[in-house]
């Protein structure tokens, strides 16, 4: 019986539903979208005026997990150039067969050069490996929910953080848990993740669901997925395939489509563009708007 399951779940995966595999593009799209640079600056505004629901809590807690190479840093890293007016590099990305990222970061966004850091922490951590003892590990991701482990932290697979007797009593208060949880994925490479990969992310799902926090999942790279896409941003919700994809991920983790966001993060660029500035601050803003669904259960009274 596991044997056919297997058989149809990658025949199901690796099997196109677009007329001769050629991604085709809707008339209309599926999620209607204005790319103008009044939405752009209206997304920006309302991004820059968040402040979370919950008054004891001074930043939402965006914690971005994933596997190695899915973008995570650079999602962090596009979100800050959105902000800055220009590309930046804070964190350190790039593919390499081991997690780029080490460390633990939690990294607060300014709104321009000169001004305030806004309400909200992204949250970037070790890409998580197919190998059992490699990348991050799900200790740890427990350990992180719970706020337990500070910025700059660096992850050991093979000895997860443990808490010392005090710790291990005490419940940490809301502002410093996690708010929301972002799993990250390379849409190019969602039909070959491995199976040992899939459990994993399984299971930090669950763990994410038992602590009742909210959980959307962030596509990058929809650029290097669909050659419309790649051409016109603009296209991603015109692309039967990127729909395809979406609605598949969304199965398989059993979420619904609303809570799967296409990105193109800047990677190879040095100017912004205000089409990839829309999506991204989309997808901020629905982080937000999440993390805030998350205190609505602590607002009576409380924490
Ligand atoms: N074309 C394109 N490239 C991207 C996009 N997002 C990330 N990349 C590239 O993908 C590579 C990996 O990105 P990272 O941000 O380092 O990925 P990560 O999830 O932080 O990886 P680890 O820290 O190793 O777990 C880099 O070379 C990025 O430039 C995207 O949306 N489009
Ligand atoms: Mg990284």
């Amino acid at each position: 019986m596991w044997k056919m399951w297997k058989m149809f779940e990658s025949w199901w995966w690796n099997t196109p539903n677009t007329v001769e595999n050629k991604p085709q593009l809707l008339d209309k799209p599926w999620r209607p979208v204005k790319w103008d640079t009044g939405t752009k600056d209206k997304l920006k505004q309302s991004v820059q005026n968040y402040v979370p629901t919950k008054h004891s809590v001074p930043e939402a807690r965006i914690l971005l997990v994933g596997a190695i190479g899915a973008g995570k840093s650079s999602f962090f890293n596009s979100i800050n150039s959105v902000f800055r007016g220009n590309i930046t590099g804070q964190a350190r990305a790039g593919l390499k067969p081991v997690s780029q990222t080490t460390k633990y970061r939690t990294y607060q966004v300014k709104a321009g050069r000169d001004g305030q850091p806004m309400a909200f922490l992204l949250c970037d951590t070790m890409g998580v490996e197919h190998a059992e003892y490699g990348g991050l590990v799900i200790e740890d991701i427990d350990s992180i929910l719970k706020g337990h482990i500070q910025d700059k932290y660096t992850f050991n697979p093979r000895s997860p953080w443990k808490p010392v007797d005090s710790q291990a009593k005490y419940q940490l208060p809301l502002s410093e848990r996690i708010h929301c949880v972002v799993i990250v994925m390379d849409t190019n490479k969602l039909k070959i993740v491995p199976d040992a990969t899939w459990v994993k992310l399984r299971n930090i799902q669950h763990k994410v669901e038992s602590y009742d926090v909210p959980l959307l999942v962030l596509l990058t790279q929809v650029d290097k997925a669909c050659p419309h896409v790649e051409k016109d941003i603009r296209d991603v919700y015109h692309s039967c395939y990127i729909q395809e994809l979406i609605n598949k991920v969304a199965d398989r983790l059993g979420i619904p489509v609303s809570q799967v966001l296409p990105v193109k993060n800047y990677s190879h660029e040095i100017e912004l563009d205000t089409c990839c500035d829309v999506l991204l601050l989309t997808a901020m803003q629905q982080m937000l708007n999440f993390a805030d669904n998350y205190f609505d259960n602590f607002n009576n009274g409380t924490e």
